[in-house]
């Protein structure tokens, strides 16, 4: 099962590690084989290699569109070394084994990110090396295939190991890793291709991924785990900078991605907003006069669970607001920038990760999302539903006034980011109670409000928050006494999608309690 190398093509666009990779196989007695740049770059280090094109017989055409596609290259990839007329066909047409390829592609999807016109992404569509890395690996009973400079020594080694050889279980791993590399840039391609034509239907779309990070762990420590990143230059979690603390983990990645969504739907132009995120779900939403109040206020909604937590702002922040969060622990901060006055503060606190990003997430932006499932994978749009005032509908006998229509607006909001059942009492632009992922609609309402309570206690406020609050309810309430429960707890008026077979007993509940009601028309569930 062990098979010799004693050719090898190279035609590589990253060149990291080439000449020392080259020169290591030289010395094994592998003769070199190569296209244009990577054999001028050979040659430039002094080693002797052949050109591709003096192979096949063709010079590297239409601008190196057509450089290795050619029988001479692919029959030399493909041949079984064991099968008379293939080896018939090798003697009769000049085709000599190539027992190793080191190919890595155009730079398709740094291309994209780059922000690169059509043309300049087409041009960077890499045909020939895709052909011969899928020819190569599935010779791999005879033939190496590596796609990655990183395992450039775990191919030295093998060889050092194995007397020049390698052994087959070695060739199928690095076969399996081309075609995962394959797959990946092709659904790179679709990719980039439905969003310039704005195709969003999910049964065009293709799974695009290139492996940004190896996690420590994955949501607990056995379990492993990775991140892949979609090539999308956006403002958001996979393209922050780091400026400080430890690497991110699985649940922190997950986490800061919940906080940054979630701020980012408060826009920075009407003033500083914060959000506290704890398990994916919000602990505290707020807006303040500065973004310092933001951070207090949001804090307030909940300071037990916000503990250890996750915190997005949605404008740069400065020394009041670092000075502010920094007075607790807290896993990471995520911000547009963040000023010198509070960089210098972070940087006292070592563990915290200070992660900035130029910019908010666009949350206009369709995308989609994905979830594995026992057997496959559920494919949806994300959910970029807005509602404005316009598309509220007043039910109940009064109408709400001007300041609880802007509390119910920022309850909406936040709902959408919350795990259904959410439930969301807010005054005076901030969460006062979040009640989450419970799976009844009543229990998110009491837990809410009973929390709520309890923050009145450890305060020593006179009444809970909830006194004189709205409630957002991400789907409708399917009986009364959710609402009863949030009436019960000082709620004035509430906003809900509204369309239970039961809207009118809700409806007469809320007259009864002397709500406000408005449906929305839209539901917000998140699981
Ligand atoms: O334009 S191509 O798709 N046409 C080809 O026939 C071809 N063969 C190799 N691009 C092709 N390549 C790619 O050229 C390789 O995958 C590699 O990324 C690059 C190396 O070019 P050079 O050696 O000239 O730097």
């Amino acid at each position: 099962d062990r098979a010799p190398l004693r050719s090898a093509l190279l035609s590589v666009s990253d060149k990291t590690g080439l000449v020392e990779f080259a020169t290591a196989l030289n010395a094994k007695g592998v003769k070199l084989l190569s296209t244009g740049g990577t054999a001028k770059a050979l040659r430039d280090a002094g080693l002797e290699v052949t050109d591709v094109a003096e192979v096949t017989g063709f010079p590297e055409m239409m601008d190196g569109r057509v450089k290795t596609l050619h029988p001479r290259v692919h029959g030399g990839l493909l041949a079984l070394r064991d099968n008379d007329a293939h080896l018939e066909a090798m003697e009769s047409h000049g085709i000599d084994p190539i027992d190793l390829l080191v190919v890595n592609l155009y730079p398709f999807e740094a291309t994209v990110a780059a922000g690169a016109d059509y043309d300049t992404c087409i041009e960077n569509i890499d045909i020939g090396g895709p052909a011969m890395i899928r020819a190569a690996a599935k010779n791999h009973v005879f033939v190496s295939v590596v796609v990655d400079p990183q395992d450039y020594d775990a191919l030295l080694a093998e060889m050092e190991a194995q007397d020049g050889e390698t052994t087959y279980v070695f060739r199928q791993k690095l076969a399996q890793t081309a075609y995962a590399r394959t797959a990946a840039y092709d659904a790179a391609v679709s990719s980039w291709m439905a969003d310039a034509l704005g195709e969003t239907a999910p049964r065009r779309r293709a799974f695009a991924g290139t492996l940004a990070q190896t996690l420590r762990y994955g949501e607990n420590p056995h379990q492993a785990a990775a991140f892949y990143t979609d090539g999308s230059s956006r403002p958001g979690v996979a393209t922050a900078r780091q400026h400080q603390g430890k690497e991110l983990s699985y649940n922190n990645i997950n986490d800061t991605d919940a906080a940054f969504e979630l701020v980012a739907e408060f826009d920075p132009a009407e003033g500083p907003a914060c959000a506290i995120i704890k398990h994916a779900n919000p602990c505290g939403v707020a807006r303040g006069a500065t973004l310092a109040e933001a951070y207090g206020r949001a804090f307030d909604c909940d300071r037990t669970s916000a503990f250890g937590g996750i915190i997005a702002l949605n404008q740069p922040i400065d020394g009041p607001t670092a000075e502010a969060i920094t007075e607790i622990f807290t896993e990471v901060v995520i911000a547009p920038a963040a000023d010198d006055a509070a960089m210098s503060i972070f940087s006292k606190k070592k563990n915290l990760r200070l992660l900035t990003t130029g910019g908010l997430p666009d949350l206009t932006v369709a995308a989609q999302t994905y979830r594995q499932v026992a057997g496959g994978m559920l494919v949806q749009d994300k959910d970029i539903g807005r509602i404005s005032r316009d598309d509220l509908k007043v039910v109940t006998k009064r109408a709400p006034s001007e300041a609880e229509l802007a509390d119910l607006l920022f309850a909406w909001k936040v709902a959408k980011h919350v795990k259904s059942n959410a439930i969301i009492y807010v005054k005076d632009g901030a969460t006062v109670g979040v009640g989450a992922g419970q799976m009844s609609r009543v229990d998110s309402t009491r837990i809410a409000a009973r929390k709520a309570q309890d923050m009145a206690e450890a305060m020593g406020l006179d009444a809970p928050l909830t006194q004189g609050s709205v409630v957002a309810s991400d789907a409708f309430f399917p009986f009364a006494d959710g609402l009863i429960t949030a009436a019960e707890a000082g709620a004035t008026a509430i906003i809900q999608p509204g369309g239970s077979m039961r809207d009118d007993e809700v409806i007469a509940a809320a007259d009864e309690a002397g709500l406000a009601m408005v449906f929305t028309g839209m539901r917000h569930f998140r699981h």
